[in-house]
């Protein structure tokens, strides 16, 4: 129950619509948790793993249906189309009310309505921010404890007067053709059914933290971004705070948690965040970054103690593992894992794994832990002013064309370099995998309002500091000619995290190209490393012909955002345009 009568009167309402059984209200306690829990592994949505190697750990299989985030039925529903942008699909308010409230209902006939009270951030933070998640999903409820601060002090922060994101969540009938993720950022309000999975249904997550986020950010002057945080302690002692924006299942989680190489003593990663960070403008003229998440939702497949080892050390406990397959011993498996695959695997259809019927675990399994488990969790974490960030990346999953590193040349610039972002699509959401799509700020699938305006939003931070962080852009997925990985990417990253660091520094070399400030190969580390002169050479070689394509191409990109587009941007597009065309005139 709530002292706060709007809150009070939402649930009141939903229940009655839905039908609901009861009400049941979350505080987020141990002695909760395990009655969920053993209400789970009675009705079968969750299964115990061997209490001796995986004590606390439980697998869930969704609905073979529901196995990703869905893009084309996640819905931006502002007054005005033009808010919501191209990037966004849209549906006028009225209607996406219209369409999702039949759904709803009656359709916690006989089930319990769980309300979590949660909240986005460190307790204690100024930039931290509430939310409520109404669910009929005892998971959501068990998942949404690890990735956020739920139960009664999140509630004491909202009927301390504070404003709060509304999300309400039913499985519905699980059927995809009545599914929807409607968001409605000028009502603080966020309506999903028909799914279980992810960033569907744990509302905290990319619809509150990122979505309506980014909307709040915009009119409140600063960032909710797709980005991990953290820092690089270099051999003197001295920690660089960086965030990074990829797409999702393109490294973020490993990255964050890089363990460095033998090769290059004294340097340590610390792990803030995986997937968002809250950017706030400080007193300073810094960027100061939160994660406002409590826990990691990580993807399974390809996770081992070669990959990401801290990883591998927190996985053993407490953890909930969603579509990954079942060793005969009732451990976790997935494709990628340490050791031989082991006889009589349980694919994550609950099958007898058959190699016919694709990999023993979907490629989108997934497994939440708290961060505080993590080996490498940084002891400012936690900190209610957050981390001053010294440096942003962006990067995306490119086979060609983006070197392995460059530094942009300055503020606006670097803005450029993240709205011409590009990646090949993964199995994180729905549709073909492997596809070259623009993926601006890797927020193609999180922005909550016109990129166009989300980009003059970026460029505005120039005027305001002169401390802001540099920007640089990576990609450590570049190919030969005959489809090899050029890079060995993981823990070898820190190569060119070094080279970074010392660029903040101001101690190490670039060349200066037209997209940027490249090193030479003699400023990359690679002591101890097995690459030939050649890879390296083919790793940061900008092509301008190459270049000249894809400037044109990020060009039509931005055309199709008409007047809104900042004319920085373009400006950009005509400078780096003309600089290769001198430089294949020369
Ligand atoms: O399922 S989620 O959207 O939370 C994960 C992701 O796509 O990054
Ligand atoms: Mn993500």
């Amino acid at each position: 129950m709530t002292t706060n009568a709007d809150l009070a009167a939402w649930v009141k309402s939903v229940a009655e619509h839905t039908q609901a059984a009861r009400i049941h209200w979350c505080d987020g306690s141990d002695a909760e948790n395990e009655t969920l829990v053993a209400r789970m592994l009675e009705d079968g949505s969750l299964l115990r793993l061997n209490p001796q190697t995986h004590p606390n750990c439980f697998l869930h299989r969704s609905a073979p249906n529901d196995v990703a985030r869905v893009e084309h039925l996640t819905f931006v529903c502002t007054a005005i189309q033009e808010d919501a942008g191209q990037n966004n699909n849209w549906m006028a308010p009225a209607e996406a009310h219209r369409v999702v409230d039949d759904l709803y209902a009656g359709c916690m006939r006989g089930r319990i309505l769980y309300v979590i009270p949660y909240l986005m951030g460190p307790y204690g933070s100024p930039y931290s921010r509430a939310g409520v998640e109404i669910t009929d999903s005892a998971y959501v409820v068990a998942n949404m404890r690890i990735m956020a601060r739920i139960g009664a002090r999140a509630l004491a922060h909202i009927e301390a007067g504070n404003s709060f994101v509304r999300g309400l969540h039913s499985v519905g009938d699980l059927n995809p053709n009545r599914r929807y993720i409607m968001h409605f950022p000028e009502e603080l309000l966020i309506k999903s059914i028909g799914s279980g999975y992810g960033g569907n249904a744990l509302l905290g997550k990319k619809c509150h933290a990122l979505r309506i986020a980014s909307w709040q950010a915009r009119t409140e002057g600063w960032l909710a971004e797709h980005m991990l945080i953290l820092g690089l302690e270099d051999p003197s002692g001295n920690i660089t705070y960086v965030a990074a924006a990829f797409p999702s299942a393109c490294g973020k989680t490993n990255l964050a948690m890089l363990v460095p190489p033998a090769a290059l003593p004294g340097w340590k990663v610390w792990t803030v965040g995986d997937d968002i960070a809250w950017l706030h403008l400080g007193d300073d003229g810094q960027l100061w970054a939160i994660n406002p998440e409590a826990g990691f939702f990580g993807v399974a497949p390809g996770t081992s103690s070669k990959t990401n080892p801290n990883c591998m050390g927190m996985l053993g406990r407490n953890a909930i593992y969603t579509n990954v397959a079942l060793s005969p011993d009732q451990q976790p498996w997935w494709e990628g894992i340490d050791g031989p695959q082991p006889a009589g695997l349980i694919d994550w259809q609950g099958r007898t794994y058959d190699p016919k019927l694709g990999p023993a675990a979907h490629p989108n399994s997934r497994f939440t832990v708290a961060a505080n488990q993590c080996p490498s969790y940084s002891i400012q974490a936690n900190a209610p002013e957050g981390v001053p960030i010294s440096a942003i990346i962006f990067g995306g999953r490119r086979s060609t064309v983006a070197p392995l590193i460059y530094q942009a040349l300055d503020w606006e610039h670097g803005v450029f370099a993240g709205a011409a972002m590009a990646s090949e699509t993964t199995a994180a959401a729905v549709g073909q995998v492997g596809l070259v799509r623009r993926d601006p700020m890797a927020m193609k699938p999180f922005c909550g309002y016109n990129f166009a305006d989300y980009w003059s939003h970026w460029l505005s931070f120039g005027q305001r500091s002169s401390r802001l962080p540099k920007i640089f852009h990576v990609n450590w997925f570049r190919k030969d000619h005959d489809g090899r990985f050029l890079w060995p990417g993981y823990g070898d990253n820190m190569r060119v995290l070094k080279w970074l660091v010392e660029r903040c520094q101001g101690r190490i070399g670039a060349v200066r190209t037209p997209i940027g400030y490249v090193p030479r190969t003699e400023d990359l580390d690679v002591a101890g490393l097995d690459i030939s002169r050649v890879s390296l050479e083919a790793l940061l070689a900008i092509d301008p012909t190459i270049w000249v394509r894809e400037v044109a191409d990020i060009g039509a990109y931005f055309a199709s955002f008409d007047a809104r587009l900042p004319s920085a941007l373009a400006a950009q597009v005509a400078r780096i345009k003309g600089e290769l065309a001198r430089q294949l005139a020369a």
